[in-house]
């Protein structure tokens, strides 16, 4: 048998197996079909569907015919979308909820198609003419299907069942400080690639250097051989302002599923946030082109300090998550994401931290062109249940995606691989396993996790002795001095701060909570003179830290948490945003951008 064949052969057995297909990456840049828009909807709280098989969407084909559902005339939702800002009485709807749309499509000889969902929260399981196509779970991270063997010529109907129901093993797990929005919360599309195609690639300064760029790339389909001559069928990475045009693997090695690298001299004019300049790249392998935008910059630590091409850097930065500036609801727009920029921007960042769980794509390709520097994270938060291998598989799966879909940021010089988790023999192996398994995907970025367990032996002093510094590149610590706790925030002035792993600190929370508007004194709770007094006595304490190396306050704009239930003051809400979620800046925000602005004239 011809080894292609037996390529073959192996694949179709993968495809069978497979819940999801490999991720295609860059999606964007491929011929798609939106299925976005408005999609029938049936609330299902007891899980009915399942049982009913509304994946059929059947219809009684006479008139004495029992089918208890009806999509046709269900209720409507708009996808992309959370449910719970959607209609009134979803606000905190937790349980399945079944999507269904019709979408009209004629098949192409040679070419390849998928379904693609940006996000669904949190487990999907998904349906096409009746045909179940797999699962994913995961509220953050994008996955796909291939349908090119189940989709019909003509009319389709796709069926998804989300349900957002939180449980102990999940990653997050039942306890999170934000909204658990439900549904198909980024974009739906129908990707249509050619036969072969390249399915990941990534084009990125090799580690350390500033003149080698490393390309590495992965097909899927069938090999191309056999290539021309001129081997032009082998992949080729173009990026015409460098004068770079290489090919990738050699005649004999045009395999699928594998990577396929190779390196190249260049010398482009480096990425950052002051300049951040992006290349045109094309990737071309077979009758697959792909266009991308990509940027070259180095990230690496030197004792305390963090570099960014070579030269130490202070991250001016700011957290968010991922919700809508003035409708609220997850954010998933260009336009939420632009307002959300440009007001870190407004306040002097140059480095942003997306908590606590990976934001749409979009957002990420924005800080690449806005000159933002950015913090990635996967939802491991809090409590979880660190023993069970189930929920490692899971949280690896979750930054494996989040990894292939930003690996060619030069944006992201951060992974994050978790937030306040309590320290326990069984954590700390999770996390190094997770550590191991960044590293092993990415050796280019900075590796760092969040912890709040710092100890205070007196008044005077806070240390941060959490073991899992151990497996980081960059520490990053919680803690909210001023607001939690016996400390009030004068308390700030006299704290010192040490830090048992030699290594570069990012305070990467800190804060207290104001609804705009709220004013009295600076010793009233939830007043905007409270929180900006907060902020000026924690920037005095940060200061004296020797190894800090950045900042990510908490946060920049209120965000709806069923946790903070003050009536009148938070009413659902998370008040410690510099700005409200209606884009009112407090004076707290006044105190950073002042602060920002004098760090940004330092010299380092
Ligand atoms: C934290 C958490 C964050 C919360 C914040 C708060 O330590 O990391 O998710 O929202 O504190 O407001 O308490």
């Amino acid at each position: 048998m011809r080894r292609g064949a037996v390529v073959l052969l192996v694949l179709y057995a993968f495809r069978l197996s497979a819940e999801t297909a490999p991720l295609i990456a860059n999606v964007g840049a491929r011929k798609t079909f939106s299925l976005d828009g408005v999609w029938n909807t049936i609330v299902d709280p007891y899980e009915t569907g399942l049982s009913s098989h509304f994946y059929e969407n059947a219809k009684p084909k006479t008139k004495s015919d029992l089918v208890e559902y009806d999509f046709d005339h269900s209720p409507k939702l708009k996808v992309p979308g959370d449910w719970n800002s959607q209609r009134e009485s979803l606000l905190f709807y937790e349980g399945p909820m079944w999507y269904q749309r019709y979408f009209s499509y004629q098949k192409r000889e040679h070419m390849r198609a998928f379904l693609y969902f940006g996000a669904a929260n949190y487990l999907a399981r998904v349906w096409l003419n009746g045909k179940k196509l797999g699962e994913h779970m995961g509220g953050f991270t994008p996955f796909d299907f291939e349908v090119t063997d189940q989709i019909s010529d003509g009319e389709n109907s796709v069926v998804v069942e989300v349900d957002n129901t939180r449980h102990a093993e999940g990653v997050p797990s039942i306890h999170t400080d934000w909204w658990n929005y439900g549904g198909l919360t980024r974009s739906v599309e129908l990707v249509e690639v050619p036969e072969t195609f390249v399915e990941d690639y990534s084009v990125q300064l090799a580690k350390g250097s500033t003149d080698q760029i490393l390309i590495s790339l992965k097909l899927n389909g069938i090999p191309l051989f056999p290539a021309n001559a001129k081997g032009e069928m082998a992949p080729t990475v173009i990026i015409p302002e460098l004068f770079v045009k290489e090919q990738c693997g050699d005649m004999q090695r045009f395999g699928v599923g594998e990577y396929l690298s190779c390196s190249v001299r260049a010398k482009p004019e480096l990425w950052s946030p002051e300049k951040p300049r992006l290349y045109h790249v094309i990737i071309a392998a077979g009758e697959d082109h792909i266009a991308d935008r990509i940027g070259f910059r180095t990230i690496q630590t030197r004792g305390t300090q963090i570099l960014l091409n070579g030269k130490p850097i202070f991250l001016r930065g700011i957290c968010l998550h991922e919700e809508a500036p003035f409708r609220g609801g997850r954010a998933f727009s260009e336009e939420d994401d632009r307002t959300l920029f440009t007001w870190a921007k407004e306040l002097g960042a140059n480095f942003v931290r997306l908590a606590h769980y990976p934001h749409n794509e979009a957002m990420v390709r924005l800080a690449d062109q806005m000159g933002l520097l950015v913090w990635d994270e996967v939802p491991v938060y809090w409590e979880m249940d660190f023993q069970n291998p189930a929920t490692l598989e899971n949280a690896k799966a979750q930054l494996q995606d989040v990894i292939t879909r930003d690996h060619n940021r030069a944006a992201v010089a951060l992974w994050s691989l978790s937030n306040e988790t309590p320290i326990s023999p069984a954590r700390n192996a999770f996390l190094k396993s997770m550590a191991e398994y960044a590293r092993q995907l990415d050796n280019t970025r900075l590796i760092t996790s969040a912890s709040d367990k710092a100890e205070h032996p007196d008044d005077e002093h806070a240390a941060l002795n959490d073991p899992l510094g151990e497996y980081l590149d960059v520490i990053g610590l919680n803690e909210y001095v001023g607001w939690y706790g016996k400390y009030r925030p004068a308390d700030a002035d006299k704290m010192q701060w040490t830090f048992k792993y030699p290594k570069p600190v990012i305070v990467s929370e800190f804060g207290g909570g104001a609804p705009y508007g709220m004013h009295g004194d600076k010793d009233t709770r939830f007043t905007e003179e409270y929180q900006a007094n907060l902020y000026e006595h924690q920037l005095g304490m940060l200061q004296k830290i020797p190894a800090l190396a950045g900042m990510t306050p908490w946060i920049l704009m209120d965000f709806r948490s069923p946790r903070r239930t003050l009536v009148g003051i938070q009413d659902y809400y998370n008040r410690k945003g510099l700005i409200s979620d209606r884009g009112q800046r407090k004076q707290a925000f006044y105190v950073l951008q002042k602060f920002y602005q004098e760090k940004a004239q330092e010299k380092h």
